[in-house]
Formats: structure tokens, C-alpha cells, sequence
């Protein structure tokens, strides 16, 4: 559901931001969440903001998932501070109410945020250029980096299980089993195809589960559009979208900046057979991660490729689940 002008204006209206509203509109990415940036005036400049509906049915608990952000992004802030000028660039800021909360709950019952709005920046949804993606590695290996120290156990599991394969098969076998909108006859070749793979797929869940792996901070949704650059590109400023901050492997990490740097296409695009993998940019990929990411063990070694495969896996498994179920988790904009 859109939100509507007036329920935007009570929203926007309990944080605490100065200056006088001069326009707000809605943004269409992101599969989850619903986004709306503002613009507001004070003492003739222009300031920019987000404000994100947090959704609650792949998000159980709001005010959690806002402490883990709150500690995230103030602890990052800690290590720029005194190394960057602009560090309102290089990490969110979340933007209290005038209550001081991190959330406002609306009339209706809506989960609200608001975060500073980084401008000047752009994001790219696939990229062709080597140097882009090794900047992308970079960032993905110094946002780890920056979390090295970070005690994860204090941080809440916002969606438990989050990059659990076993989990993600059950779930799949569960919406084939009740098949609820029609479909499943229709993707018994995504579903062989997924059988046959299902235990190469799980390498990563079964050497994390019997403890081979370190348990790190990640950040489990690092595909490329998640990362602001600088408007020429040179620069890889600021990773966002900290929904799914939490413990786990460093490999869901790779995998996700894998699957989503090293596609020829669009991760939605409407002709499959335009998606491969570019092995220029996987190179290029993996050298710029390796030059921040010093903390790598020979376990986490050894399956940094493997993890750009088993993401992509898990996010087939998870998107068929959804179709199967009738599209009721993912927002979907076309058949
Ligand atoms: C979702 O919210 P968004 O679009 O960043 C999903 C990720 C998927 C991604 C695929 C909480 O992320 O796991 O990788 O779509 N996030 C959640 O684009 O399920
Ligand atoms: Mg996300």
C-alpha cells in the first residue's frame, strides 16, 4: 500500500527536522520496504531526507532492528571520526523524533525512520567498468573491517536464520506442498534444478553450523545497489540499507557483492538470457575486497568463490518460494 499525502504529512511532521516541508515523493526500489524522500527548507537552504515504512511482515520487531542500526552506524561514525570530514557521507544518520525515538508509529500503525539523505552520490544496479567493481570490493571489505571489533552478540537477529539454507529448502518444499496460487506445475524445471543442486548449495550453512567458520558482523544484503559512490564513481562512499545487520559469516557477505556486481544484467530484468557472470569483473571484484578484507582465514578463504554461487542459490530458492506462495513477501511490479 502507498502511503497517502496526509498520512506522510502526520509522519513527517513527529520528526524532529527544521525548517518548512517543500516536497516529498515516493521512491520504487527496494523489495521490501517502503521509502519516501522529503525535501525541506531552513534559512534558504535545502536539506534532503528518507523516510522508510519498515516492513513489519519481514520484520518482526521495529524498535530491535532500530537499536541494532543505532549501535551500528554510531560505531562506525566512532572510527571515521578524525579520518574523513564528511563522515555524514560515509555512514547513515538516523534522524530522531522530536520525542527522541529512532520510530515513530503512525495513526495507522506504520513503523517509521527517518535517515539524513546523502546527496551528491549515484548507484549502480550492474556495472562493466573492472575499477568500479574493485571499488565495490573495498567497500565491502572495509565495511566489514570497520565492524571486526563490533560485539555481534549484542545485535538482534532481525530475520533469524536469515542465509540458512536448510531454512530456505523448507520453506520451498512447504510452498510447493501447498502450491496456494496455481503454480508449481509450471516451474518443475526451476525445481529439479534446485534438487539437484541442494547439497552443493549448502556447503556454507553446514561448515558455519559446525563452527568452521567465524562467527563475524555482516551485513547480509551487500548487493551493488546498496552501496552509494560518488557521482563520478571514483569513490565508494557509503553502504546502506542495515536492515539485516547481524551475526553470521562474512561469506554471505561476498556472496551477495558476487551475485550482484558480477551479473551482465539487471537483477530484474525481463530477459533472462542476457544475465551471465562476468569473469573481468568477479576478478577485479574479489582483488579489491582481498586488499581491505585482511582478516580472512583459510576457511573463509577457501569458499570466497563458492559464495558468489550460493547466494545467488539462496535468493532462486527464496524468489520461487514467493512466487510459489503468490508473491506475498517481495514487492513485485510485473508478472
Ligand atoms: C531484498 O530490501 P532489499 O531490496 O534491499 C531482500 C534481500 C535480497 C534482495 C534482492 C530483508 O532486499 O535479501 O537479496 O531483496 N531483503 C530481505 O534484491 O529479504
Ligand atoms: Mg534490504
Amino acid at each position: 500500500m502507498h502511503p497517502n499525502p496526509p498520512l506522510m504529512n502526520e509522519v513527517l511532521s513527529h520528526f524532529s527536522i527544521e525548517g518548512k516541508l517543500l516536497s516529498f515523493k515516493l521512491h520504487n526500489e527496494g523489495h521490501i520496504n517502503t521509502t519516501i524522500f522529503s525535501t525541506y527548507e531552513h534559512d534558504g537552504a535545502r536539506s534532503r531526507y528518507t523516510h522508510q515504512r519498515i516492513n513489519t511482515g519481514a520484520f518482526k520487531e521495529p524498535a530491535a532492528l532500530m537499536k541494532n542500526i543505532v549501535a551500528v552506524t554510531t560505531h562506525i561514525r566512532r572510527k571515521l571520526e578524525g579520518e574523513y570530514s564528511d563522515i555524514d557521507r560515509r555512514v547513515l544518520s538516523v534522524i530522531p523524533t522530536k520525542d527522541g525515538e529512532s520510530l515513530y508509529v503512525d495513526s495507522q500503525g506504520g513503523y517509521w525512520r527517518t535517515y539524513r539523505y546523502i546527496d551528491e552520490v549515484r548507484t549502480y544496479n550492474n556495472i562493466e567498468e573492472e575499477d568500479l567493481a574493485y571499488r565495490f570490493g573495498e567497500a565491502v571489505g572495509t565495511f566489514q573491517t570497520q565492524l571486526a571489533d563490533f560485539d555481534g552478540s549484542s545485535l538482534y537477529p532481525t530475520i533469524p536464520r536469515f542465509h540458512d539454507m536448510h531454512l530456505r529448502y523448507e520453506q520451498l518444499a512447504a510452498a510447493v506442498a501447498n502450491d496456494r496460487s496455481g503454480r508449481a506445475a509450471s516451474v518443475a524445471a526451476e525445481l529439479a534444478f534446485l534438487e539437484t543442486n541442494k547439497s552443493r548449495g549448502s556447503i556454507i550453512t553446514d561448515w558455519y553450523d559446525s563452527g568452521l567458520l567465524p562467527v563475524r558482523v555482516t551485513h547480509n544484503d551487500t548487493k551493488i545497489n546498496n552501496v552509494l559512490f560518488s557521482l563520478d564513481g571514483r569513490e565508494a562512499l557509503c553502504i546502506i540499507d542495515l536492515d539485516t545487520v547481524m551475526s553470521g559469516t562474512i561469506l554471505f557477505d561476498t556472496g551477495d557483492m558476487i551475485r550482484s556486481a558480477t551479473n551482465t544484467a539487471k537483477e530484474d530484468t525481463s530477459d533472462p538470457d542476457s544475465v551471465d557472470c562476468n569473469p573481468r569483473i568477479h576478478r577485479a571484484l574479489l582483488e579489491g575486497y582481498r586488499s581491505k578484507a585482511s582478516f580472512l582465514t583459510p576457511t573463509e578463504e577457501a569458499l570466497l568463490v563458492e559464495s558468489g554461487r550460493t547466494i545467488t542459490q539462496i535468493m532462486a530458492v527464496r524468489f520461487l518460494t514467493d512466487y510459489l506462495n503468490g508473491d506475498v513477501y517481495y514487492h513485485t511490479e510485473r508478472a
